[in-house]
């Protein structure tokens, strides 16, 4: 997996007096189906999150509030995002090393995911990461 297959996604807006109403279905407006759903938030500034890849996860993850970057690295290739606004979603494919900062103040990150939490499913070793999609890039 590439950092070519992430990309950001637009969700449909629906935007009137009384404000801003964003709507995400399954498999639509996410390219999987939707099995978990969880949110950090109360992030002190200076905290990085995330430091591992996922096996087999892939995930939708929307700056609901305020903002922070998110470095993808897929092994060979490396790309920062900031995340903004609440009408976008970053989708990150499985097998993709990232690392999450600068959060500003009152920010939160809410994360769509297409598995349940495994702990089985992390590298949250960069080498044996690196190691993996290696054998990943010789067999493709
Ligand atoms: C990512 C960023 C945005 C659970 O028990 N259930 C869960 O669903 C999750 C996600 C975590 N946990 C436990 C496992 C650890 O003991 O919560 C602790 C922290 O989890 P993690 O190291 O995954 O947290 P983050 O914020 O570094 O990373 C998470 C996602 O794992 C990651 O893929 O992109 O949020």
């Amino acid at each position: 997996m590439r950092i070519n297959q992430c990309k950001i996604v637009d969700f449909p807006r629906i935007v009137d007096k009384r404000g801003n109403l964003i709507f995400i279905e399954n498999n639509i407006h996410v390219p999987f189906s939707i099995q978990r759903v969880y949110y950090i938030c109360d992030v002190p500034h200076e905290s990085l999150r995330g430091g591992h890849a996922h096996k087999e996860l892939q995930q939708m993850i929307i700056a609901v509030s305020g903002s922070f970057d998110i470095l993808l690295d897929d092994g060979v290739n490396k790309e920062m995002v900031t995340l903004n606004r609440s009408c976008i979603g970053l989708y990150v494919c499985s097998m993709i090393w990232r690392e999450i900062s600068n959060f500003s103040s009152g920010s939160v990150c809410l994360v769509l995911a297409s598995l349940p939490y495994d702990e089985q499913d992390y590298f949250r070793n960069y080498s044996d990461f690196l190691e993996a999609q290696q054998l990943i890039i010789r067999d493709q």
